[in-house]
């Protein structure tokens, strides 16, 4: 299988992370990424390919103008006004305050374009986030062009961001860029399965009104875990896209053989769906070993899960989302392609 990927990603490069009231060295670091191609390489998964630029007409697609003019001038603004800090927001419109008007001050705009204080904006994030995009791209366009995998190494990661906000290290949604640009290149009916520990909010919003992709996630359940305001059973789509959108959160504690329950049930959806192609949103958070998780898949199960993904037959595109236990991350990246590629 082919990976592409782009040393870009370095860029994204935050000084810490606020958790729990606590200020640590951030769990999303360019050594992921390092890892995880590292092990591509030592595998021998095939050849590795660098990006093409796709200018912003694809992205566009799925994210507002106003945003992406937001990400591009978030350092330089937030810089003139407090310095070379990395940038964070500390104030959100909730409820009964206005959302009609857009804030001038980079205060105002990192609240009204966030949901958390987790995704640091600094010097290098908006080269890495067009990068790590253009990652999905030239991975999709392979797909398009014949391939029947590819492995799309992106960081930072995508599907907690919307058409219009970041979040949970996100800025740019990868994988929906990707799913949209199938679209545009003459797939009829696209299906992205969101596989990382936290469910796909951002994903799930950008399509829940389309019929022509189906999302599903199987993620830690919301009442206990992060982004707690999306992601639990009832949410099923809206308008067209009534009956394409399907949740299963699940407990704290879960191994393989309870997620392997839900997993089957998804590729049953999947199958019914018949669709062109397929988007995987590959986090491997789900680890037993996971620093911010508490699923109990082991590496092993990584192989099965591949195996699984295989059993549908359709062009796969995988694109890099979570998973933070950088010690194990390139094995239980690659081992589910690996147990794509050998079933
Ligand atoms: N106690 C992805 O996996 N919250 N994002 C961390 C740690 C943010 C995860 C809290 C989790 C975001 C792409
Ligand atoms: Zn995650």
């Amino acid at each position: 299988m082919l990976t592409v990927y782009s040393d870009a990603h370095r860029l994204q490069n935050a000084r810490f992370e606020l958790v729990d009231g606590k200020l640590l060295p951030p769990f999303e670091s360019p050594l992921r990424a390092d890892r995880v191609l590292a092990q591509v390489r030592q595998a021998g998964l095939g050849a590795v390919l660098p990006i093409q630029d796709f200018g912003l007409e694809p992205i566009l697609r799925v994210h507002d103008p106003k945003y992406l003019t937001f990400l591009q001038q978030a350092w330089p603004d937030w810089v003139a006004a407090h310095g070379e800090y990395d940038a964070l927001p500390l104030n959100w419109a909730v409820r009964t305050m206005r959302h009609d008007r857009i804030p001038t001050t980079i205060d105002g705009r990192l609240g009204y374009y966030s949901f958390d204080a987790g995704t640091p904006i600094t010097s290098g994030t908006w080269s890495a986030i067009t990068a790590s995009a253009n990652v999905a791209l030239t991975a999709q366009q392979q797909i398009t062009q014949g391939a029947t995998a590819a492995f799309a190494l992106c960081r930072p990661p995508g599907h907690h961001a919307a058409k219009d906000f970041y979040g949970g290290y996100c800025f740019l949604n990868n994988a929906a860029i990707a799913a949209q640009a199938f679209r545009d290149a003459g797939a009829e009916r696209v299906v992205i399965l969101d596989l990382d520990y936290h469910h796909g909010n951002g994903t799930q919003a950008i399509f829940y009104d389309r019929a022509d992709l189906l999302f599903i996630s199987l993620h830690s359940d919301p009442s206990q875990e992060y982004p707690y305001f999306l992601g639990f059973e009832d949410e099923r789509g809206e308008g067209e896209g009534e009956g394409y959108n399907y949740n299963y959160p699940l407990p704290y504690g879960t191994d393989w053989p309870q997620y392997q329950v839900a997993f089957e049930q998804a590729l049953g959806q999947i199958t019914a769906y018949s669709p062109d192609v397929l988007v995987v949103s590959l986090g491997v958070d789900t680890f037993e070993h996971d620093p911010i998780s508490e699923f109990k898949l082991t590496s092993i199960d990584y192989l099965k899960m591949g195996a699984g993904l295989a059993s549908l037959k359709k062009p796969t595109l995988f694109v890099m989302e979570g998973g933070y236990a950088v010690e194990q991350i390139g094995v239980n990246v690659v081992n589910v392609l690996l147990g794509f590629e050998n079933t």
